[in-house]
């Protein structure tokens, strides 16, 4: 098995979706779904953008822009198909697709350059079997946009050999351009409802290498020159980052993927971004960001790239003011942060965020309102970064500031009962969203007295109940209906029905969508016996759809800690193949969420590292506690701590850091 290589046979356009997720390219600054160079609109087709966000005519909200797509390539006269791979080099952030027709056999690379964050590359090759083969390239307006069109006052151009299309979003007037040169004349130029393509026609063999540039100037260079500091990029982050599993060639390949996902949206290119929920994978969740980031990605970052770690906690920062502006609005002091945060610092969240699909009207959920975690989970990724890192200059650099903004916010929305001075949280939901409206949340209650401890203030917060070890979820868990996963399933009238909200078959039972109390558990491992831990998860792990890709890591972690690798390894497969094996969730009602899923890739690395190898800090140093699973013979790998390159390795019968 090679583990740097995924691939699928077979022509299949009835997969368009999901392969479009599987063989994503990126650079963190363009995402290209892995659909085929002949697929328009209808095939999910996105070149999407990382930070520009506008509103489609006719909506509330705003969302991601797609870009007209260069990488469009048709033929004609190839006759039918004999023959499709599609395939995507993971080392190196190269798609390529080989399909062999009657009369022709086409071969496409195409990659996202890591050297140049605007530029994209694409190498057509054409071996003609002897009949006149055309060949229409160029780029294409007909991409999709699932909420409306963005893009309007379109212009294409050719100027000087390079092809140009060129529009402005509608509503902040933005201008996006794309430009494309290529190596070879064409027979002909053909501009057509606002796409401008080239066309060759030939009966020889043709290798046309096409060099793109989005929103800035093309840069010169040849297609193998691109293509050469492209990979030297990835090789350089893969020193950095990789992870080396032996005695199991599938954890390797899964792990390698998801690795690969992470690097491919992380934003080096310009401060003031962040990573979106979905990836650079399409307008789902609205492009926007949310704690999936600063839990499960910024481990990865923080381990390996501290630099692009502290990028993401700057977009926090460098968003206070959205935070603020949003506990002012419900009538709180401090920093209420966005639970999908756009430019800015702007709340995406509506609040009607699902669509029911029994009467198509839009469903009142409270994510946006009370899912009040959030400003805590910030405060708690800022406050492991330092630890990590030993970079306190963030705290003069605005962290600070966030942090007390956070906790004022804390103290502000918390209530106490007459005579009492201890702070409870009242009408929230905790990370299990199919529960709204609760009381006393036990992670809520932790990450928020966690965020008043951080800036300084000693009030008592009321922490959680417990019967027997087990915590209680919030307040009231344990008097809902207890009855299994299957009946709660068997319940749904309809496939794509909301498991949450009034009246979701999910809300008055027992059955929780994700990880909650073993989040907690997770965050705040020191304060949890491995006994403790173990309880818990055969409570809840029963109890727990799953539901979100966000929730198998937190159960596997929770499995290492108590040494039983053996439940946790499934979850680690789970988690590390999300977007390789496809297949998700894809609605939250009539709303669709499908996409990539880079909290799932986070959190296969939070696993194989934190779990499996049980790197984590004690009085400030990192240290070992292995739970390695049988499959493996030995896992190994760099990360840095307080500037320091260090090693891990671990075997069955030996751990070390050097
Ligand atoms: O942040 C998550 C949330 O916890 C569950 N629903 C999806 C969101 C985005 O991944």
């Amino acid at each position: 098995m090679d583990v740097w290589r995924i691939e699928r046979e077979g022509y299949e356009p009835e997969n368009a979706t999901d392969n479009g997720n599987r063989f994503l390219i990126g650079n963190g600054n363009i995402g290209v779904r892995g659909t085929l160079e002949e697929y328009t609109a209808n095939k999910l087709v996105a070149v999407n953008l990382a930070g520009i966000y506008d509103r489609a005519p006719g909506q509330t909200w705003r969302e991601p822009i797609n870009a007209p797509n260069p990488f469009f390539v048709q033929l004609e006269g190839q006759g039918a198909i004999i023959k499709h791979t599609q395939s995507l080099d993971i080392r190196h952030g190269l798609h390529h697709r080989e399909t062999v027709y009657e009369n022709a056999i086409l071969t496409i690379e195409r990659f996202c350059s890591m050297a140049e964050a605007s530029i994209l590359c694409q190498r057509i090759s054409v071996q003609a079997k002897g009949k006149p083969i055309t060949i229409i390239t160029g780029i294409d307006s007909n991409v999709w946009d699932i909420n409306g069109t963005h893009l309007v006052d379109y212009e294409t151009e050719l100027i000087d050999e390079v092809i140009k299309v060129s529009a402005i979003t509608s509503e902040l007037r933005i201008p996006i351009t794309v430009s494309e040169r290529c190596n070879h004349k064409e027979n002909k130029i053909r501009e057509i409802d606002n796409s401008v393509f080239r066309i060759f026609t030939t009966k020889e063999n043709i290798v046309l290498d096409r060099i793109i540039s989005i929103n800035s100037e093309l840069t010169s260079g040849t297609y193998d020159e691109k293509l050469k500091a492209h990979i030297e990029k990835w090789e350089l982050l893969w020193s950095a980052s990789e992870v080396k599993i032996t005695g199991d060639k599938k954890a390797q390949l899964s792990l390698n993927y998801s690795i690969y996902h992470l690097h491919s949206i992380a934003p080096r290119h310009k401060d003031g971004l962040s990573i979106p929920a979905r990836g650079l994978s399409g307008q789902t969740y609205k492009g926007a960001i949310f704690w999936d980031t600063e839990i499960f990605l910024m481990p990865f970052f923080t381990l390996t790239e501290p630099k692009m770690a502290r990028r993401l906690m700057k977009y926090r920062i460098n968003t206070l003011q959205g935070a603020l502006d949003k506990a002012a609005y419900y009538g709180y002091q401090g920093a209420f942060y966005p639970w999908e945060s756009q430019d800015g610092g702007l709340e995406g969240c509506t609040d009607f965020n699902v669509v029911d699909v029994f009467t198509n009207r839009p469903v009142r959920t409270h994510f946006r309102d009370l899912q009040i975690h959030i400003s805590g989970d910030i405060v708690y990724a800022l406050k492991k970064y330092i630890d990590w890192t030993n970079d306190d200059s963030i705290l003069s650099d605005g962290g600070n500031k966030l942090i007390k903004a956070s906790a004022d916010f804390y103290l502000s929305r918390a209530f106490s009962r007459p005579g009492s001075d201890v702070l409870e949280f009242i009408d929230v939901i905790g990370p299990d969203e199919y529960h709204e409206r609760v009381y006393n949340s036990a992670f809520t209650n932790r990450i928020a007295e966690y965020s008043l401890r951080q800036a300084g203030y000693d009030n008592k917060v009321r922490g959680y109940r417990e019967i027997d070890g087990i915590i209680e979820q919030f307040d009231g868990y344990f008097d809902l209906e207890d009855v299994s996963l299957d009946t709660v399933r068997s319940r749904l009238v309809h496939p794509k029905e909301y498991w949450g909200t009034q009246g979701g078959v999910a809300s008055t039972t027992q059955i929780i969508k994700q990880a909650d109390v073993l989040a907690l558990m997770q965050l705040f491992g020191d304060e949890f016996s491995d006994d403790k831990i173990k309880k818990n998860w055969e409570y809840y792990e029963p109890r727990t759809e799953h539901g979100s890709s966000l929730s198998a890591c937190m159960y596997a972690l929770g499995a290492c800690r108590f040494g039983r690798a053996d439940l946790a390894y499934p979850l680690f497969m789970k988690s590390a193949r999300s977007d390789l094996d496809g297949g998700g969730k894809s609605w939250a009602g009539n709303i669709y969420i499908g996409g990539t899923h880079p909290a799932a890739a986070g959190g296969a690395y939070m696993i194989a590292t934190q779990g499996f190898a049980g790197l984590h800090l004690k009085n400030g140093k990192p240290m070992l506690k292995p739970s390695l699973p049988e499959q493996f013979d030995s896992i190994e790998f760099p990360f840095i701590f307080a500037n320091k390159n260090k090693t891990v390795s671990v075997t069955h019968k030996k751990a070390e850091i050097c």
